[in-house]
Order: structure tokens, then sequence, then C-alpha cells
């Protein structure tokens, strides 16, 4: 006979206690909702000027990154969207009560698509990609949200790491491959070759970390893990937004002449 399930709700107060006690997985939590909250308001301040449509929609998505990620780390401190699991036979902490932190995949289901979207806009691609990679990029989080919740089966934990590995793929396909030709054609390479890079060689890590951490091999344990992602979350949204803020602000004109579909009315950049 298993274990029987605890309801989530009933574990809230005695997550909430077990993430202050823990004083290294409660900063890493605290340091990113006051990041998140300065970005906002750096962010807020630095799209003041930004008047022309797409630059706005290239603003306002890149604002909802530190907007989401601020509810999702205040859920997460107040244990709200924490659970404990228990993991199944296989796992190196079988039988164990884990601290599982999965509100941080379901609120990536929606700070990832605004952070493609951002990307996809300033690439100036056409719409088929852009739902193809914001797709693909929900799916991955979805997938990953499964793996991380799954307690029934060790096997099917990897199976669902597996096929969020497999959607990843696919948005590394558009990043790597395709927009970079569309970014080429609209003069906005030279930004999008730096966000691009600084995506892909942060987006990589999370799968390693999730393959490392508590949920996974746990070779690191729940505060590490958690403070693994904590900066991968700074460099991947706020200095990734920052840059982007940065140069849509400096680059109104560029962004606006940007016309959809590679290689259709190529616009030159002001960056020349
Ligand atoms: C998981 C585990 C399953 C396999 C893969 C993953 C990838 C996650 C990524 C997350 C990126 C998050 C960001 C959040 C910003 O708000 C779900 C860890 C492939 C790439 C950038």
């Amino acid at each position: 006979m298993t274990a029987p399930t605890v309801p989530l709700q009933a574990t809230q107060t005695e997550v909430l206690r077990m993430i202050q006690e823990n004083a290294s997985l409660n900063a890493s939590l605290w340091v990113n909702i006051a990041l998140a909250g300065l970005s906002i308001l750096l962010f807020v301040w630095m799209g003041r000027r930004v008047e022309s449509t797409r630059a706005r929609l290239i603003w306002v998505a890149t604002l909802l990154v530190p907007l989401v990620s601020i509810s999702s780390y205040a859920g997460l401190a107040s244990g709200l969207t924490v659970g404990l699991l228990t993991m199944p036979a296989g796992h190196a902490l079988a039988g164990q009560e884990v601290l599982s932190p999965w509100g941080r995949y379901l609120t990536w289901t929606l700070s990832t698509p605004m952070i493609i979207l951002a990307l996809g806009l300033l690439a100036g691609t056409d719409r088929s990609k852009l739902f193809t990679a914001i797709t693909m990029d929900i799916g991955m989080c979805v997938t990953g949200l499964a793996a991380a919740l799954i307690t029934s089966s060790y096997l099917l934990r990897w199976v669902f790491y597996g096929i969020s590995c497999a959607f990843f793929l696919a948005v590394l396909y558009v990043l790597l491959v395709e927009w970079p030709q569309d970014a080429a054609a609209a003069g906005t390479s030279e930004i999008f070759g730096t966000l691009k890079l600084l995506t892909v060689v942060l987006w990589l890590g999370y799968p390693i970390l999730w393959a490392l951490g508590s949920e996974g091999f746990a070779l690191l344990g729940v505060a590490t893990t958690s403070w693994g992602y904590s900066l991968l979350d700074i460099g991947a949204k706020y200095v990734f937004a920052f840059l982007l803020l940065r140069w849509v602000a400096a680059n109104e004109r560029v962004v606006e002449t940007v016309t959809t579909g590679a290689g259709v009315g190529a616009a030159t950049s002001a960056d020349d």
C-alpha cells in the first residue's frame, strides 16, 4: 500500500513554516521579490517615452516578465504554490516528503511566452513562427510542471522531462536558426544576437538544474536548487529585459519600421 496523498491545502501552514525555517531558501525567494519590484519601477520609467505601437507592445511584453515574477515569487514565499510531495520508488529521496516549488513551473507558462513574444517582435518574424515558438514554449512549461508533480512513478517523471526537452528543442531551433535570419532582414541583428545568446545560455541552465536538483537526481538540496533558479531568473528576466528595453527606447524608429516576415521590407539599423 502506498502512503495516502496529503492535500496541498492542508500542508500550506506547514510548508510556510518549513520555508521560513530555511533561511537560505527564504532568501532565494525574497531577493527575487525585491529585484522584480525594482525592475518594474525601472522599466516603467524606461518606457515612459515609447510611443509607437510595436515598440509599446515589446515594452508591455517585457514589463510583464517582472510583473509575473513578483507574483510568482510571492506565491512561493507564502507557501501557497509550494507543495510537499512524497517521492516515488527509484528517486534518491524515495518515500520522503520533498518541498516542490511547483508554482515556478506554472508561472513560467505566463512569463516565458512574454520573453519569446518580445524576441519575435524584435526579430520581425511572421505570425506562424511566433505562434510555433510560443506554443512550444508553453508545452515545455506545462510538461515540466507535470514532471515535477508526478509522484506515482519515477520513470514517468523522466518521461515528462523528456517531452519537455523535446518542446524546448523546438524553441531553441526557432531562436537559433529561424529568427537570426529574420532579424538580419529586419536590421536588428546585433541586439537580437546578444539577447539570443543570453537567452539560450541561461535557459539551458534550467533543465540541467532540474535534473541535478531535489526533484531530479537530488544531487543538490532544496535551497541550492532554489538559489540556482533565482540566479538564472535574474539573468534571464531582469538583465534580459533591461538590455531589450534600453535598446528599444533608443531605437524606436528601427522597431517601428520592422516589417513582419523575413526579408520583407527590411529596415536599416539605427545602430549603424
Ligand atoms: C524544465 C524541466 C523539464 C525540461 C526542461 C525545462 C526547462 C525550463 C526552462 C525554463 C525557463 C524559464 C524562464 C523563466 C522566466 O521567467 C521545466 C526545467 C527543458 C527553459 C526563463
